[in-house]
């Protein structure tokens, strides 16, 4: 039994925020294991969402009653909250999306249609999720631009030696998650940033994997650009965040039009646009869903990322030791250093059919393409299972998952 004990993370009080973990499915308590598609939501949420609706719903940033005001102060709350959880300079340097896919097809819209063309490349990498794949492939369609890829090696580790070799004068931008979705993989985005930044490229980091598992310093980092989505960060759906750096930003042209993003609406003179981050947050955002997120990025900070990372660290261990003794079960990603996902395959027993079997047994994993296609093509599979990790999983539901898989197995073979 693996020891957790030296480990400064009470599982058993974050464990009660979450009441979904209580439930029970085909009659059995739920192992849910399925954290990098969306993490559950503690009731600190839940309560912000709820006092939302009871007590402060309006638009935002254009009444003056007394609704509007408060609702406005709790949007941009978050943006403060936000600003600090990946430590931005400046909180203008947060627009709220509606998750990490809208953040990076804003970039690709917005900064890409403006600064891309015949010539120019980009560099993505074979670990990326279709959302830092195919915004790329629309605009180097539209604008005659080069997308390259910086291969992996066997283990899902990022080849820099090609990355140094792919990238030269032509480079315009390097866009590369920092923790690859389908296998763990971390990147290491902070000396990848400075080989950008030597050759004259911006970079984007896709941080959907990261936010919720480590700490962020955007800074420290050296990102021109880092996404992240709230679902995956134990907040709601519908909204993310795109940073990008204010000098950036406001050299930037708006992608959609409409309401709160303006200065000025003329038919006579040029129409002029709010200052950043409004300029790129056109309409009626997800305001319960801002405001909510702020309460998550705080439940988080509560809990403690270094806490969370060494907790799933343990758990990704754990995992990895015990699935491992079922014969036949490969590990897909053995990069050095990973997060807590764990993608394998079984001989003799398909992906789709363990999925849906160990389902019956109340375990939640996800089985598939996880959005990274390329990415299993290069490992030879079109389908993995997945099983990822976040604060409230326990030794013990490893356990559970493990000894079920086992049993899956044995019904499939
Ligand atoms: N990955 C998964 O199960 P959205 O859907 O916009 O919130 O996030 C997209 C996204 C972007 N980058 C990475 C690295 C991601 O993992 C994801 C979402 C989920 O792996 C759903 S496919």
């Amino acid at each position: 039994m693996a020891n957790f004990s030296d480990l400064l993370l009470d599982v058993a009080r974050v464990r009660r925020d979450f009441p979904i973990l209580d439930r029970e499915v085909h009659g059995k308590p739920l192992v849910y294991l399925d954290n990098a598609a969306t993490s559950q939501t503690p009731v600190q949420v839940i309560a912000t969402f709820d006092d939302y609706y009871r007590r402060l719903n309006a638009n935002i940033h254009r009444g003056l009653h007394t609704l509007a005001d408060e609702a406005t102060a709790a949007f941009e709350g978050t943006r403060e909250t936000a600003r600090a959880f990946i430590n931005a300079a400046e909180a203008r340097e947060i627009v709220f999306t509606r998750g990490t896919t809208e953040a990076i097809n804003l970039v690709a819209q917005s900064w890409g249609r403006t600064n891309l063309g015949p010539g120019d490349e980009v560099l993505i990498s074979l670990l990326e999720h279709h959302s830092n794949i195919v915004p790329w492939q629309l605009l180097a369609a539209e604008r005659g631009f080069t997308l390259k890829v910086i291969p992996v090696d066997e283990r899902g580790v990022l080849d820099l030696d090609a990355y140094r070799d792919l990238i030269n004068e032509r480079t315009k931008l390097v866009a590369v998650n920092h923790v690859s979705n389908a296998l763990g993989t971390v990147n290491p985005v902070t000396d990848m940033a400075r080989v950008a930044h030597d050759h004259g490229a911006l970079i984007l980091v896709d941080g959907a994997q990261a936010a919720p598992h480590q700490l962020i310093d955007v800074q420290a980092i050296g990102a021109d650009f880092y996404a992240f989505s709230g679902h995956k960060v134990y907040g709601p759906t519908g909204v993310g965040v795109l940073y990008g750096r204010a000098e950036l930003l406001e050299a930037m042209p708006p992608w959609q039009g409409g309401g709160e993003m303006i200065a000025t609406v003329s038919f006579e003179t040029p129409t002029t646009f709010a200052a950043i981050p409004h300029k790129f947050e056109a309409g009626t955002p997800a305001i319960a869903e801002v405001v909510a997120l702020g309460r998550a990025l705080s439940w988080v900070n509560e809990i403690g990322l270094t806490h969370i990372a060494a907790w799933e660290e343990r758990l990704l261990e754990h995992a990895t030791d015990t699935v491992s003794r079922i014969d036949g079960l490969r590990v897909l990603g053995t990069a050095p250093d990973k997060a807590g996902v764990l993608s394998f395959v079984v001989d003799g027993a398909h992906s789709q059919d363990i999925g849906l079997l160990i389902d019956q047994l109340g375990v939640a994993i996800r089985t598939g393409h996880h959005c990274a296609q390329p990415l299993l093509a290069r490992f030879g599979v079109d389908a993995t299972c997945r099983a990822s990790f976040a604060a409230y999983n326990t030794p013990e539901e490893i356990d559970i998952f493990a000894e079920s898989l086992e049993r899956v197995v044995s019904m499939l073979r």
